[in-house]
């Protein structure tokens, strides 16, 4: 899978894309995360990527033609499947969501900033819109990592099987069971007896409804979908 990310503040993406999983991923080929800076078609001497916004108010608008110019530039080489803007009033990310993603080719991710960007380019270029959660971050580089690790890990060969995506938390719309590792006793509480046992089918069954009993205590909300 190939990712563009286009930004205002590249530096904020690097430390993380050069680390843990994504970097993994990236080395064994299987994902390439390209970060564009905006300023290199800001207008004028200082590279402008912003200005007031019409009508008044407080707050940068991120402007059209170098969002544009970029956009262009980079459709003209790559076919995008989406063009995804990070916005807190785009749709909320959820796994299926992450999941329907990582089956992409190509993808492009626009990070705003200040007040957002031009509606005009939302209206001309913008696929879908996503936000990840309800609050406001200051920037969408953020939720761009937030995007890309959750997609990254789920591109086939990133994980090896005892991480497997498919046992994750909410991959079923269940929360995870607790987890223990040695010792067998800390502080004066035990590991469940079950989990010693070596019975396979029952370990299973306990899990399976150590994760129901999380979910309807913490999140009954995903047992309605
Ligand atoms: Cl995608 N961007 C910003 N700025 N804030 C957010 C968000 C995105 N998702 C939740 N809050």
């Amino acid at each position: 899978m190939r990712i563009d990310v286009i930004s205002c503040v590249p530096e904020l993406m690097q430390s993380f894309l050069s680390h843990s999983i994504l970097k993994r991923a990236q080395d064994k080929g299987l994902l390439e995360v390209n970060v564009h800076d905006l300023r290199e078609f800001g207008t004028g001497n200082y590279r402008q990527i912003d200005d007031y916004q019409y009508g008044g108010g407080a707050g940068m608008v991120l402007k059209a033609e170098p969002l544009g110019q970029m956009i262009d530039k980079l459709q003209a080489v790559v076919q995008y499947d989406e063009i995804i803007y990070l916005t807190p009033d785009g749709k909320t990310l959820k796994q299926g969501e992450a999941n329907r993603l990582s089956l992409s080719q190509n993808l492009l991710l626009i990070a705003g900033h200040y007040k957002g960007i031009d509606e005009r380019i939302r209206q001309l270029y913008v696929t879908s819109e996503m936000s990840i959660g309800d609050y406001v971050l200051s920037g969408g580089e953020t939720a761009a990592i937030v995007l890309i690790d959750a997609l990254g890990r789920l591109i086939p060969g990133v994980l090896n099987d005892e991480t497997s995506a498919l046992t994750d938390s909410f991959q079923d719309n269940l929360l995870a069971p607790p987890v223990y590792t040695r010792p067998e006793e800390y502080k004066g509480l035990s590991v469940p007896k079950i989990l010693l046992s070596g019975h396979e089918a029952k370990i299973h069954e306990w899990r399976h409804e150590e994760a129901v009993k999380r979910t309807k205590d913490r999140r009954p909300d995903l047992l309605d979908d």
